[in-house]
C-alpha cells in the first residue's frame, strides 16, 4: 500500500497515512441506537443513527483487513456513579436519567447491556475500547497516550451524534494536532439539521476543525 493515500474530501483532499491513522468509533452502543433503548425511550428518532450502521461495517472490515488500528468508545459512568457530574445528571430533567433502570440495564452504565456496543461493529480483543464519561473522547481517558504510544497522527472519526461526542471528539483531537476526517455517511444524528450543521462547522474556514469525506473514497483508496 502506497504510504500516502489522497481522499476525496471536503474543503480538499485529505492525505491518508494508513500506518498513522487511527479509525476511531465514537459511541456505537446499543442504548443510542438500537430500538427499545434509552435513546428511543427519549423520544428520539433512531433510524437517523441506525443508517451509519452498514457504512460503518463496511469500513470497519476494510480497515481491518488491511491490519490497522481501530479504536471504539463508550459513553459511560462507574457503577456507584463517581464520576457522573451532578449537572449531568439533571440535565434533561427527564423521569428517567442516568444510572436509572432503563430499558436495556442501568442507563449508561459501565457493565450494562444497554452501555455496550452494537453486535454488527462489536470491538475485537485486540481493539482498544475507551470508557469515557464526557462527550469528547480525550477528556478523563488515556486516548491520547494510546494514541501516541501507536505514533498515531491522523484519525478517521464515525459514530453517533454528529453534533454531539463526534464533534466535541473532532475538537478536542484538532487541539492535540490530530488530522481528522469525518466520512458523513457513517456519522448521524437524531436531528438530521444537526447533522448536517455539525459536518459544515467541521469543514468550514479551510478545515477548521477537519475534513469531510465518504466511507466509499476511503475504501476505495485502501483497496
Ligand atoms: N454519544 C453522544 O453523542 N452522546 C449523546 O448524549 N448524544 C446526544 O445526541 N444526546
Amino acid at each position: 500500500m502506497s504510504a500516502v493515500l489522497s481522499i476525496p474530501a471536503e474543503p480538499y483532499a485529505f492525505d491518508l497515512v494508513p500506518a498513522k491513522c487511527a479509525l476511531l468509533i465514537i459511541d456505537m452502543q446499543r442504548d443510542f441506537i438500537e430500538p427499545g433503548g434509552f435513546g428511543e425511550m427519549l423520544g428520539n428518532d433512531v433510524s437517523q443513527l441506525r443508517r451509519t450502521i452498514e457504512p460503518n461495517r463496511l469500513l470497519l472490515a476494510a480497515w481491518r483487513m488491511k491490519g490497522l488500528s481501530v479504536i471504539h468508545t463508550r459513553e459511560g459512568h462507574r457503577p456507584d456513579l463517581a464520576d457522573l457530574p451532578p449537572a449531568k445528571k439533571i440535565r434533561g430533567r427527564s423521569a428517567t436519567c442516568i444510572g436509572d433502570p432503563g430499558p436495556m440495564g442501568r442507563i449508561l452504565v459501565r457493565g450494562e447491556e444497554g452501555h455496550d456496543i452494537i453486535p454488527e461493529l462489536y470491538p475485537l480483543a485486540t481493539e482498544p475500547v475507551i470508557d469515557k464519561p464526557g462527550k469528547g473522547a480525550f477528556w478523563a481517558t488515556d486516548l491520547h497516550a494510546i494514541l501516541q504510544n501507536r505514533g498515531i497522527t491522523q484519525l478517521i472519526v464515525t459514530g453517533v451524534t454528529t453534533e454531539v461526542c463526534v464533534n466535541t471528539t473532532v475538537r478536542e483531537a484538532n487541539d492535540r494536532g490530530y488530522d481528522c476526517l469525518v466520512p458523513a455517511d457513517c456519522v448521524g444524528s437524531y436531528f438530521p439539521e444537526f447533522h448536517e450543521m455539525g459536518l459544515k462547522m467541521i469543514k468550514a474556514q479551510g478545515g477548521i476543525f477537519g475534513w469531510v469525506g465518504d466511507s466509499k473514497s476511503i475504501i476505495a483508496a485502501l483497496g
